[in-house]
């Protein structure tokens, strides 16, 4: 990989003279990937886990003991955002340190492939002598390029039985018996125990969990039964003050949700509409019947004693949520476990003083606030991305940092810790500096958003918009306008001021300030975002 990636920059020299570099390459590359200097990363990546329902983020309603040791040992960005509130477009950020219109990667929509031939993170890594791999999640349809062993689900994967495929290509897939979750992490242990000993390692471990369907395995079935789970203050949110836009979503807890799939009926349920029945549930039919046993031994007896006495309004708004935030949080129970597997290997193998180990998540997601599910809004629940970051030596366990990071800043700071130079086309910056400094104002005060899938399978139109630690403007420019939210005064988003004479001051600098990113970031004019 190294002689190949190295031979393009020196065509013009011999046929001996090119031996003798690539020899020359190789052995300084191998002092250097020995080098103490250069730390192993382990990204934990996870799909739609909200920091509400993280321990170590103030969550209400679960325990994450696991993930919150990152933040004890290590630290927590508590205000860490993603670039466009959806799977593949924030990971083609993570991967390339940009913006989606400058890596290509816009939408989840059928066709969208990520070009796996430009510039990524990975792909520099190997070239500063380290060994990559990534196992479970990948979703941008193209096969993954600047890893040495990638073992990765096909689109979303299954929770249950998973079929992974390699470079052997898709029709060779392999099935694995078992629970994603665990899979996913028995697969990244056994390449731990294979790799290169000699080199540095990148290893992203990237789960399917918590992503609808939510199926937990069997083990955390019972998990949270016998009491409610806290309902957010939003849950009954009818979505006027803001935008008109809110109210054509289709991710609401009252209306959208699938009975087969979401709620864990087996037959459709007598007075559900079309919307919320589908037949071709995804995760029962791929059991085993023992495992489908076991499953139905816990939905069976609940789903009669619901169709027996249907709860209805508001009830049945609450009955739902239930349904659907008891299976997320048992989703992440086993995430939760899974991440303490592979803190232990670490420990146990003399690895945790020089790797940096990072938990996150590709966005956000509505548990309830709202009155919704998913994500790709601009607020605050699908806005966020959990960033919980250890780094013995260089962090000072515990420590919260409050700057505004964001998915676009992974890149160049995996580099720079790996002394590998950051190109210039990376538009995220590294946090390196903070890290030594938690305490630092020489960071960005403004972030840049842009979600550009409009009124698909959710209804949420595309927008952009502007993030400052007190003030948020979105601009919801196909259909609606600018919607200015106080986070101060209004930490729910419950209410537009854009029109409040109060606010034309904070209106007038938060447009400036989406004037002056638009302008930094490159971006084209909002009709040519309009085509995506
Ligand atoms: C699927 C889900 C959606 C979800 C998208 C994107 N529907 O289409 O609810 O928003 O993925 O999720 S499902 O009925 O198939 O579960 S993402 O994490 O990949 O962006
Ligand atoms: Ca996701």
């Amino acid at each position: 990989m190294l002689a190949k990636s190295n031979w393009s920059r020196i065509p013009l020299v011999t046929a001996m003279g090119v031996v003798w570099i690539i020899v020359s390459i190789g052995a300084v590359s191998n002092l250097f990937g020995q080098s103490q200097d250069q730390p192993n990363i382990v990204f934990i990546f996870t799909d739609d886990h909200a920091v509400q329902s993280i321990g170590a983020y103030g969550s209400t309603i679960n325990e994450t003991p696991h993930i919150d040791r990152l933040a004890q040992e290590g630290g927590i960005f508590l205000n860490s955002f993603c670039s466009n509130s959806i799977c593949g477009p924030s990971r083609a950020s993570v991967l390339t340190g940009k913006h989606s219109h400058k890596n290509g990667f816009y939408t989840n929509a059928r066709g969208a492939r990520f070009d796996g031939s430009q510039m990524t993170f990975p792909k520099l890594l190997q070239e500063a002598g380290y060994s990559t791999a990534l196992i479970g999640k990948w979703h941008l349809n193209s096969d993954p390029t600047g890893f040495d062993h990638w073992e990765i689900l096909p689109g979303q994967g299954s929770y249950y039985n998973p079929d992974f495929y390699t470079s052997d290509g898709r029709e060779n897939s392999k099935r694995y018996e078992g629970y994603v979750t665990d899979i996913t992490v028995d697969l990244s242990l056994e390449w731990l125990d294979e790799r290169d000993p000699d080199k540095p390692f990148l290893l992203m471990c990237q789960q399917k969990a918590p992503h609808r369907t939510w199926a937990p395995n069997l083990k955390h079935l019972y998990n949270y039964d016998g009491a409610p789970v806290p309902e957010p203050p939003t849950l009954f949110d009818n979505w006027s003050g803001r935008s008109d836009t809110l109210a054509n979503n289709a991710m609401s807890i009252k209306d959208h949700f699938i009975y087969q799939w979401d709620m864990k009926f087996q037959d459709r349920v007598p007075f559900a509409n079309d919307f919320e029945s589908r037949l071709d549930e995804p995760e029962r039919k791929r059991m085993t019947p023992q495992q489908r046993a076991a499953w139905d031994a816990y939905f069976e007896p609940r789903n009669q004693a619901f169709l027996e006495l249907p709860p209805v309004g508001n009830e049945l708004t609450r009955w739902k949520y239930q349904r659907y935030i008891k299976n997320y949080l048992r989703c992440i129970d086993s995430v939760d476990e899974n991440v303490g597997r592979l803190l232990t290997y670490l420990d146990a193998n003399g690895l945790a003083e020089n790797t940096i180990v990072i938990y996150s998540s590709d966005q956000g997601f509505y548990l309830g606030e709202h009155g919704w599910y998913d994500k790709r809004w601009m607020y605050e629940e699908s806005l966020r991305m959990p960033f919980l970051i250890r780094w013995p030596g260089k962090i000072e366990p515990g420590t919260r940092y409050a700057q505004l990071l964001q998915n676009i800043d992974y890149a160049p700071t995996f580099l720079e810790a790996a002394g590998a130079p950051v190109p210039e086309e990376i538009q995220g910056q590294s946090i390196l500096p903070i890290l030594e400094n938690p305490e630092s104002d020489d960071w960005r005060k403004y972030l840049y958003y842009h979600y550009y899938e409009h009124l698909t399978e959710h209804g949420v139109p595309r927008h952009e918009g502007v993030r400052g630690q007190r003030y948020k403007l979105i601009n919801y420019y196909s259909n609606d306008g600018f919607e200015l939210i106080d986070l101060q005064t209004d930490p729910n988003e419950m209410r537009d001021v854009s029109e409040d004479p109060k606010y034309a001051d904070v209106l007038e600098s938060m447009k400036s300030e989406l004037a002056r990113l638009r302008q930094r970031y490159d971006l084209p004019s909002l009709a040519e975002s309009a085509v995506h």
